[in-house]
This record gives structure tokens, sequence and C-alpha cells, in this order.
């Protein structure tokens, strides 16, 4: 079995909505362990080394301004095929796209406003796990 770890973000609006446990549940559900977790509040500067790849986007100051807006949840996911399979649950960016049953479709308001940041390669995800922690801070499941 190959096991990968993947970053999972609850984002301002899913802590706001109260959803934290309901996102917890199907990742738990679905037979995904997590590795590491904690609530912070980004910086601008924080958000925007986070989502450097976006830089150059119309949308990147926008982004990184709704990141900083309230304090976040992030998580290290670990499981067998777990970078699809969290993205799977997620469901699509835009909420108008994503599928019945995904947790965007569940309470995703907005493009920006997606309640879930889920890693979508293993590079990406080894960078996005070393943004938030530290090796001790990482607990194999
Ligand atoms: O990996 P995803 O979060 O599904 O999507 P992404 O990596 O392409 O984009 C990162 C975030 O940027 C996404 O969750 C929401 C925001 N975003 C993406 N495309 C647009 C956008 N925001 C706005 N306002 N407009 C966009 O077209």
């Amino acid at each position: 079995m190959y096991v990968e770890r993947t970053l999972s973000i609850i984002k301002p609006d899913g802590v706001e909505k109260n959803v934290i446990g309901e996102v917890i549940k199907r990742f738990e559900t679905n037979g995904i362990k997590i590795a590491a977790m904690k609530m912070i509040h980004l910086s601008k500067s924080q958000a925007q080394g986070f989502y450097a790849v976006h830089k150059e986007r119309p949308f990147f100051d926008s982004l990184t301004d709704f990141m900083t807006s309230g304090p976040i949840v992030v998580m290290v996911l670990e499981g067998e095929d777990v970078i699809a399979k969290n993205r799977k649950l997620m469901g699509a960016t835009n909420f108008k796209e994503a599928e019945e049953g995904t947790i965007r479709k569940a309470y995703a308001t907005d493009i920006e406003k997606n309640v879930v940041h889920g890693s979508d390669a293993p590079e990406t995800a080894a960078f996005e796990i070393g943004y938030f922690f530290n090796a001790l801070e990482l607990h194999a499941r």
C-alpha cells in the first residue's frame, strides 16, 4: 500500500460557518487519518507565500485578503491515494460545478469562499506540508 500525505485547509469561511467538524467527519468516514492539525490566523505575507504559485493571477490580492480574514484550520491528511481522494471529497474549485455530495457543493458560497484547500500533487503537498508543519508536529498514523 502506498501511503501519501496531503495538506488540507479549512478556510476562513469554513471556520465561520462552523463546519470544521463536518469537514473532518467526511475525512474520517472515508478512511483518511489526520497526521497533524492546528488553527492559525495567517498574515498577508504568509498567505502570499503559501499561494505564490498564483501571484500573477488577477484574483491573487483578493484570495490572499480572504485567507487572512479569519482563522483557518490546517491539517495533514494521511492515507492511500489521499491527494486524489481529498480532491474528490472537496469537489470542483467553482462550487457551481462541484458534484453532489462534495464539501464544496454542501458549503461553498463563492468561487473564492470555497471552504477547503487541498494539495493537488505530491510536489505541492511536500511544499505545503513543510510550509505549516515541522517534523516533530507530524504523527505517523
Ligand atoms: O486547488 P483549488 O483550490 O481547487 O483551485 P486553484 O488552486 O486553481 O485556486 C486556488 C484558489 O484560488 C481557489 O480555491 C479559489 C481561488 N480561485 C481560483 N480561481 C479563481 C479564484 N478566485 C477568483 N476570485 N476567481 C477565479 O477565477
